[in-house]
This record gives C-alpha cells, sequence and structure tokens, in this order.
C-alpha cells in the first residue's frame, strides 16, 4: 500500500539550485510520486559552521517502495548526482534524507524515522512547516508547525534561514 512520505534535500557543493532539481526530478524516476516540493530555503550550515550555506527544501512524495527500499533508492540518486562528501557534516553536493514514512517509526542501525533530529533543525521544520503543518510527529505527538513555533531560541537565532525561491520556481521550469 503506498505511504506519504517527507524528504529533505539539501547542497552547498556546485550549482546547489540544479543539484535539487535533478534530485526532485530523479525521485520520480526512482518510484516516487511528488505531490508537493516547499520553497528553496538559503541557510546556514548547522554542525560545522566554516562552510558554504545550504540550500534546502522538502518534497512530499508517494511509494509503494517500504522504508529500506526506499533509503537504497534515494542512496542512489545521491551518487548519481555524484555526491561528494569531504568530510563529516561537511560540503555535499546532494543530501536526500527520509524525515517522516508515513506514520511509522524505525530505529534500525541504517535508518531511523521519523528523523532523528528533525525537530531541532531549522533548515528542515521551516520547509516541513510550510508544506505539512498539520501533519504530527509520530513520537512527538506534535504538528509540524507546531514544532515550528516550538524551535529553541538559541537554535532559532544560530540557525539562519531565508526563503530563497517559492514553488513557482515549478512551473518556471516546466
Ligand atoms: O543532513 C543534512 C546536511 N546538513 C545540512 C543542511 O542540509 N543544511 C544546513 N543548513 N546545515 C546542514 N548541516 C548538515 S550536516
Amino acid at each position: 500500500m503506498s505511504k506519504t512520505v517527507y524528504l529533505s534535500l539539501g547542497s552547498n557543493l556546485g550549482d546547489r539550485e540544479r543539484n535539487l532539481r535533478d534530485a526532485l526530478d530523479l525521485l520520480a524516476e526512482f518510484g516516487l510520486r511528488v505531490l508537493r516540493v516547499s520553497s528553496f530555503y538559503e541557510t546556514e550550515p548547522q554542525g560545522v559552521p566554516d562552510q558554504r550555506w545550504f540550500l534546502n527544501a522538502v518534497a512530499e512524495a508517494e511509494t509503494d517502495l517500504f522504508p529500506k527500499q526506499l533509503l537504497a533508492r534515494l542512496q542512489r540518486i545521491e551518487q548519481q548526482l555524484g555526491r561528494r562528501r569531504l568530510k563529516p557534516k561537511g560540503p555535499r553536493t546532494i543530501d536526500i534524507d527520509i524525515l517522516l514514512y508515513g506514520g511509522a517509526a524505525i530505529d534500525a542501525d541504517e535508518l531511523q524515522v521519523p528523523h532523528p533530529r528533525l525537530a531541532e533543525r531549522r533548515f528542515v521544520l521551516e520547509p516541513l512547516a510550510e508544506i505539512a503543518a498539520a501533519v504530527r510527529h509520530p513520537l512527538f505527538g506534535r504538528t509540524m508547525f507546531e514544532l515550528r513555533a516550538e524551535l529553541r531560541a538559541d537554535l532559532l537565532a544560530a540557525g539562519g534561514v531565508q526563503r530563497e525561491r517559492g514553488p513557482e520556481w515549478a512551473a518556471a521550469s516546466a
């Protein structure tokens, strides 16, 4: 049975916008139906600060793939786009994370869903709340709108996030 999934996409190497758009195109080729895409957000790097800002977005998609199949497809997309990771938490061509897989809670070595840092990442919550405000976190029971509003003040201050391009980019590229 098909599931609704939410994916986080981020890039801070090369042509970041091209990388996000190519990844979104490849999702459709790899067994997902992309239903909605957030605006693109220019975001301050979290973790390792001394690197270029990221371009981040969130996509809502439907898929019949099981979670680990989905993870494997996303990793193939990252490889196809020439993902390079020069150091942990450092610059990367493209990063695609599974944020939510329906209402599932998965705690395996290679895959944790909901994404364990979803509720503390402004670069995730800002685009996620834009397209899925009423969706509830399967473990915390809070909506994405609430989680976005409840982000700790220090994280808000630390994580610069600016809406860069609205969903109209999709029409422009059609
Ligand atoms: O897994 C996410 C990669 N990543 C990002 C990101 O996508 N955006 C921002 N702003 N900071 C990040 N730090 C890491 S690691």
